[in-house]
């Protein structure tokens, strides 16, 4: 089996959960009270996107350090892909989503895949629909990607959504060759 190493991004505002998927993806748990991520963790896993083809990511998850220059550079330099993420329950997170594309494309030097997640589904019976999830999937296809709706809770969706990004980075650069 061959593998290669990826530098995948966390992206999106605070405490729409990256850091909860993360602790998902990598552990498979849930940890209600994690902390509040400081500077930037890098996590590494596996995934086999494709039978018998494997990448390893390198998920690189900020934390609310991301406004001072010098991290940000390092943060977005070599990235191969984003999960861009925002809280189904805050519809701010999801405004926002647009200006971290912005932030995106203009640092990481390309235009690096990239999955739109709206996380915190197991939320919304409570809180009801907060945010328009067609007009969700339309800006994510729009902009050439696709919108996958996670809960690092329930733990739904969570590996999907990093083995989509992966999938799509793969594809990405084969048809540059
Ligand atoms: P961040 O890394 O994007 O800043 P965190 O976000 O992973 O730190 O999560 C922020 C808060 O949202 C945390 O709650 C966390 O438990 C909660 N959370 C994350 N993902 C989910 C989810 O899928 N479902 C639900 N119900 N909650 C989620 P606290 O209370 O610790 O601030
Ligand atoms: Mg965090």
């Amino acid at each position: 089996m061959s593998s290669f190493k990826l530098k995948v991004l966390l992206t999106g505002a605070a405490a729409v959960g990256k850091t909860s998927l993360v602790q998902r993806f990598i552990k498979n748990r849930f940890a209600a009270n994690y902390k509040l991520t400081v500077g930037v963790d890098i996590l590494t896993k596996d995934v086999e996107f494709k039978q018998g083809e494997v990448a390893t990511l390198s998920i690189w998850d900020i934390g609310g350090q991301q406004r001072f220059e010098f991290i940000r550079s390092t943060f977005y330099k070599g990235a191969a892909g984003a999960l861009l993420v925002f809280d189904l329950t805050r519809e701010q997170t999801y405004i926002e989503t647009r200006k971290w594309l912005t932030e995106i494309r203009q640092f990481s030097n390309q235009d690096i895949p990239f999955v739109l997640i709206g996380n915190k589904t197991d939320l919304i019976e409570d809180v009801g629909e907060v945010i328009d999830r067609d007009e969700a999937r339309a800006f994510a296809e729009n902009e050439g990607s696709i919108y996958i709706e996670t809960s690092a809770k329930s733990g739904i969706n969570v590996d999907d959504a990093f083995t989509e990004l992966t999938r799509r980075i793969v594809e990405s650069r084969t048809q540059k060759f």
